[in-house]
């Protein structure tokens, strides 16, 4: 695939897009109030849309004696107040209601069940739940804690947007009557950011879990690894962190992760219900390694710490066993901090690997991947060597009709869809966007929405499809305010094909559920790109 490839943006522009969607602080509008006073949000007002909703009665409202009642059978009685807890803390400061987390059974309130055995939730997978609405109680349903949690993120949006604010905030809190029964279309709901062309702080990395979980995304896929940096701590080799992270693209001093660093990522995308997906790109985009130890490469010779944006010119030293040792210990140690089931090796743009070296570098590496107990998840590239049993390709072409991708998905690889002219959320929205590239084209919101994944590759069965996810690069992104104005409003649109069912695909229809969610984004501070095909409400 040709690409071109943007310059570096200059700051000046940087600063634009950051100050261009920033958040309103002021107090909501008498008008903003009078509005969420006339009617509670429809059920069906929600991204990503519920398999299934059937209005009727309510509506409850929140007041200052409600409780949070959380029940669950033996051992998952933690859990449920977990998510008690969670919900509690996004209530409390904006209501100013007490709200406490209680395990007494009966009465009414918030009711938070992990009941796997109940009717109505039998028949749901870990991450459905039904949120049923009268006038006495609002109750969330699940049989594991991802779809307790899944429902308390319906619950947000079904209050008003000022339910977001950190401040008192004058309610009232009313919450529409029915019941809606959801659960997800696809088992990946997958968001990449890249940490390594840019470094991302642990507090910047959880403020954009915490944005992800809003539209129940359950991967966090961290790009670890490329030629300008080297962004994870590896005991067994240490100048790969500190020596190969010392940089970043534009010659900033770029970063890494501790390994405690790593495990407080993973535990707080756990805490969101999210499964970190750790990758290490090889054996192309390798330029960090290649620096920081001379004898990865063929040559013996330690390359020169690169901050440019090219691609395709880095490649490990496929013939040497040294390159095998790296591997195992590398992944070794990658493995024994992610609880994760999926370790992503990467494998795209090896544009300096020769094909027989490519495919004798993954037909060893991928059997590591298998020893330290992880299943292999690889850029499509991969479909072009020999997929192990197994493994899973990540799609970033363009229009899904590569053959070779489909025979991979017919001898059982399984797909996750990026298609780069409608997932990546660093392409620009348009010509005037001031961040992001270009090369697969502009991507507005309906652009990125607008697509079916379930018949996306040509020739490849349905059920090979695992599900989507919108990789965010960052040649062109540094700051909190950029990620965001990257991600808003296309990561929802990608999370929903991700969720909701092919039935629900509309989007007349979802342009007006996605408007809803700006008040909400100003609320959270979120600096939103304000594309002119979203009817969003007047700020
Ligand atoms: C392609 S997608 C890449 C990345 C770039 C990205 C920029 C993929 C597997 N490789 O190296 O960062 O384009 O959009």
């Amino acid at each position: 695939m040709r690409r071109r490839r943007a310059r570096l943006l200059c700051s000046l522009l940087l600063t634009v897009a950051a100050g261009a969607g920033a958040a309103t602080t002021a107090e909501p509008s008498a008008a903003s109030a009078a509005a969420s006073a006339a009617a509670p949000t429809p059920l069906d007002r929600v991204v990503p849309a519920p398999a299934s909703v059937r209005p009727g009665g309510g509506p409850y409202v929140i007041g200052p004696d409600t409780r949070i009642r959380v029940s669950g059978s033996v051992g998952s009685s933690r859990a449920a107040r977990q998510v008690g807890d969670y919900l509690a803390g996004v209530l409390r400061p904006s209501t100013g209601y007490r709200l406490p987390v209680t395990a007494r059974r009966g009465g009414d309130g918030i009711r938070l069940r992990l009941a796997p055995r109940a009717p109505g939730v039998r028949k749901l997978g870990a991450e459905g739940y039904r949120l049923e609405v009268n006038h006495r109680a609002i109750t969330i349903s699940a049989r594991a804690s991802a779809g307790l949690f899944h429902g308390v993120q319906t619950l947000r949006q079904l209050l008003p947007a000022s339910i977001e604010r950190t401040t008192r905030q004058p309610g009232p809190w009313r919450v529409s009557g029915g019941t809606i029964t959801d659960e997800p279309r696809y088992a990946w709901r997958g968001a990449m950011l890249d940490v390594s062309r840019h470094f991302f702080t642990v507090d910047q990395i959880k403020r954009y879990v915490d944005q992800l979980a809003l539209y129940k995304i359950n991967k966090l896929h961290l790009h670890l690894s490329d030629d300008q940096g080297w962004r994870i701590a590896i005991d067994s080799w240490p100048r790969l962190a500190t020596y190969g992270g010392s940089t970043q693209v534009g010659g900033g001093p770029g970063g890494f992760y501790t390994k405690a660093d790593y495990r407080e990522i993973v535990r707080y995308a756990a805490s969101r219900e999210l499964t970190v997906v750790p990758e290490i790109d090889m054996p192309g985009h390798t330029n960090a390694a290649l620096a920081s130890y001379a004898e990865l490469n063929c040559d013996g010779i330690a390359r020169p710490l690169y901050t440019g944006t090219d691609v395709g010119f880095s490649s490990l030293c496929v013939p040497q066993q040294v390159t095998y040792d790296f591997v195992d210990d590398v992944i070794r140690e990658l493995a024994a901090l992610t609880p994760g089931r999926y370790l992503h090796i990467g494998g795209d743009e090896a544009h300096s690997t020769s094909h027989a070296d490519y495919v004798a570098f993954m037909d060893r590496v991928q059997p590591i991947v298998a020893k330290y107990g992880k299943t292999a998840v690889g850029w499509h590239q991969l479909t072009g060597a020999h997929p192990a049993k197994g493994a899973i390709a990540q799609y970033w072409g363009l229009d899904g009709s590569e053959k070779q991708v489909a025979d991979a998905a017919k001898a059982g690889t399984r797909l996750i869809l990026s298609p780069a002219n409608r997932a990546y959320l660093d392409m620009k929205y348009d010509a005037n966007t001031p961040l992001g590239l270009d090369w697969a084209g502009y991507v507005e919101a309906k652009q990125s929405y607008d697509w079916d994944p379930g018949a996306y590759i040509k020739d490849a069965p349905a059920s090979s499809v695992l599900g989507v996810e919108a990789p965010l690069w960052s040649e062109t992104i540094s700051t909190s305010a950029h990620i965001e104005y990257l991600a808003f409003p296309r990561l929802p649109g990608i999370a929903e094909l991700g969720w909701s069912p092919r039935a629900t695909h509309d989007w007349d229809t979802y342009k007006v559920r996605l408007a809803a969610q700006g008040p909400r984004w100003d609320a959270l501070g979120i600096t939103y790109y304000r594309s002119p095909q979203v009817p969003w409400p007047a700020r």
